[in-house]
């Protein structure tokens, strides 16, 4: 059973989906413009119930945590590692593994980095620590929604209809853009030493966003670091494979 709630911090009635009722709290952070519905489901709905208690929470401005509207400030994925680490503490949950995913991936390194007492474990996948001139012409290819498959597209649509997802899909093209123009492609290089949690990263080897440089080098500078390759795995690998992905996840968190 999933439920839905709302929390009150930071200025912002957070939404969140919760399921399970085990002692082990797991939060799930999104990609861009993700929420439970098209980022999650198969882990809401797949994880052990009774090993754990799964939060899901979108970010302000995604899926229902509206309003406020989504605004985009340069350090916009350092907000929302804030944010979700104030969402666990009016939950009043003080120790959490996190899954993130893509943009989640790096909010969830930033929050292991600058909160190492309340982060249990860490997995992330389909994620960078900094931006090359080669990942932004690969970006380029995501850019335009008109060309992303209506399997992918859909879920957005009915998130947030047409209007709000197209505006939003392109302030968030340009805002990811600006840590390259405006931080030399720099997301968050500096907080990979400062993780102190076991983590793991699932390498999809064809993911065609995430060129192989990235995990490799989260996986050298991130200190107590695993890595294990997924040779189908492209960036949606959860949800392609979403059994055997929950079962690698509960073996780390375990
Ligand atoms: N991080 C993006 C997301 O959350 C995906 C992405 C990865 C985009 C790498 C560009 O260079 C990129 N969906």
């Amino acid at each position: 059973v999933l439920k839905s709630e709302k929390i009150h911090t930071n200025g912002v009635d957070f939404h969140y989906t919760q399921a399970g009722d085990g002692a082990h709290c797991v939060l799930l952070l999104p990609g861009a413009l993700g929420s439970a519905l098209t980022d999650f489901m198969p882990q809401l709905k797949g994880l052990d119930e009774k090993k754990y208690n799964i939060i899901c929470f979108d970010p302000r401005g995604y899926g229902r945590s509206r309003p406020p509207d989504r605004d985009w400030p340069l350090l916009y994925l350092q907000r929302d590692a804030y944010d979700a680490a104030a969402v666990m503490k009016a939950l009043d949950i003080h120790r959490y593994s996190v899954l993130g995913w893509s943009d989640g991936g790096i909010t969830g390194m930033i929050l292991a980095a600058a909160f190492p007492g309340n982060v249990q474990r860490l997995l992330i996948w389909g994620s960078n620590a900094y931006i090359t001139e080669d990942d932004m012409k690969l970006f380029k290819s995501i850019d335009n929604v008109d060309k992303w498959s209506p399997r992918m597209r859909e879920p957005f649509v009915e998130v947030y209809g047409q209007s709000y997802f197209r505006l939003q899909w392109k302030a968030w093209v340009n805002a990811y853009g600006s840590y390259f123009t405006q931080r030399n492609g720099d997301i968050c290089v500096g907080s990979l030493p400062n993780i102190k949690c076991s983590t793991l990263i699932v390498n999809g080897i064809k993911d065609p966003l995430v060129p192989q440089e990235h995990p490799l080098f989260l996986h050298k500078h991130i200190p107590s670091c695993r890595m294990v390759n997924w040779p189908e795995g492209k960036h949606n690998l959860h949800l392609r494979y979403s059994e055997e992905f929950n079962t690698l996840a509960e073996e780390f968190l375990d």
